[in-house]
């Protein structure tokens, strides 16, 4: 395994790539050049600046988080072409500089939401929270506040571009079944991953968050079934998952060890989002982004990380989002120390299991 860190860009967050240096075991960034709208190229120049960048600082860069995708290939509307040739680009372009994994989502419309932002814990730390009694009504209300709670800084997947037009895309997937969004992934696969295997790029999709619908949108990547099928529907490495032990976790349904250890046995797991939530209320499924040590939250992360050890994990791995502490501020859920923490447990529980 190589450990990560997600990093968004000097222009984009005041970390800088020396801090991230300093955090012992932590070998590699998870890139992203942010101010690219959604489905255009991204330029060649763009990619190498980024890497020597990086690179200048003694950290590498073999994963992209995200290249989003367009709305048009998730509602599947006949333009879906000409992004998809972009996204092509995107990949050959990527592949030139030593990029291995692409992470992206195949959620309509939204990327993750939560009710919270800035939930304050007893300890004085603020973390992202959902309680589902708190969900807005209307997804205009769901959108302001995500941007209120933002703190000025532009989410992971609430570009502003993204979102001018959700009404109309809103109305567009009112008629849109999981069934037709599957088949919308499955076009798009079967265009891209003959690229990816010529040239090494692996895609890894990140789960639903939360996973399951959300104002009666399509799902797709919501469980073991889920997970299986997008496996199955071009069945190539090349075509694998970003396993996200947070977002897969909210629905209390799904086992994310078993989760973990199957498709890190079948060799679909590139990429790993490690991180804890705390239920506080299982059958409303609230619960807020905890710590990533186990005894702080409901998830047993030693058992996660024997999943993907005991079964040859062999990809890129990052802590996820982490809570404000110790005078922090910055972008919800992606500030330096929590996740550095979290990076150090995970090191920690990784050496236990090489040793044992
Ligand atoms: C998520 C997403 O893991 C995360 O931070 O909250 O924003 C994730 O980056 C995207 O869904 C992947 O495309
Ligand atoms: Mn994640």
């Amino acid at each position: 395994m190589e450990m990560t860190f997600r990093w968004y860009g000097a222009n984009e967050e005041k970390i800088k790539l020396e801090d991230i240096r300093q955090i012992p075991g932590c070998k590699g960034i998870v890139g992203t050049l942010m101010d690219i709208p959604v489905g255009e190229v991204w330029p060649k120049e763009r990619i190498k600046a980024l890497k020597e960048e990086i690179e200048a600082a003694g950290l590498t860069l073999k994963v992209i988080e995200s290249v989003n995708i367009h709305e048009d290939i998730k509602m599947g509307v006949p333009t879906h072409d000409k992004w998809i040739e972009n996204y092509k680009t995107t990949i050959r372009n990527l592949a030139e500089y030593g990029i291995e994994v692409i992470c992206y989502n195949f959620m309509p419309v939204f990327d993750w939401l939560k009710t919270d932002l800035d939930f304050k814990l007893p300890d004085g730390s603020s973390t992202l929270s959902f309680v589902s009694s708190d969900m807005p009504t209307s997804p205009e209300a769901l959108i302001q506040n995500m941007e209120a709670g933002a703190d000025g800084f532009s989410l992971p997947g609430w570009e502003p571009e993204r979102l001018s037009q959700f009404k109309e895309v809103f109305a567009f997937y009112k008629n849109v079944t999981d069934d037709d969004l599957r088949a919308n992934f499955k076009y798009f696969m079967e265009a891209i991953i003959p690229t990816c295997e010529e040239v090494g790029v692996k895609m890894a999709c990140h789960p639903d968050d939360p996973p399951y619908s959300v104002f009666g949108l399509p799902r797709m990547v919501k469980n073991r079934e889920d997970l299986d099928w997008m496996c199955n529907a071009v069945d190539s490495p090349y075509n694998g998952i970003t396993l996200c032990t947070g977002s897969i976790a909210e629905d209390p349904a799904n086992d994310v060890v078993a989760i973990v250890a199957e498709f890190t046995k079948r060799n679909r797991i590139p990429f790993a989002h490690v991180r804890n939530i705390k239920f506080t209320n299982v059958a409303a499924k609230d619960f807020y982004e905890a710590p990533h040590l186990s005894s702080e939250g409901s998830l047993d992360m030693y058992a996660i990380m024997q999943a993907l050890h005991d079964n040859g994990f062999d990809g890129y791995i990052r802590p996820d989002h982490g809570r404000m502490i110790w005078g922090e501020t910055g972008r919800p859920g992606y500030g330096l120390y929590d996740r550095a923490l979290g990076l150090s447990y995970l090191n920690g529980l990784w050496e236990a299991l090489e040793k044992k």
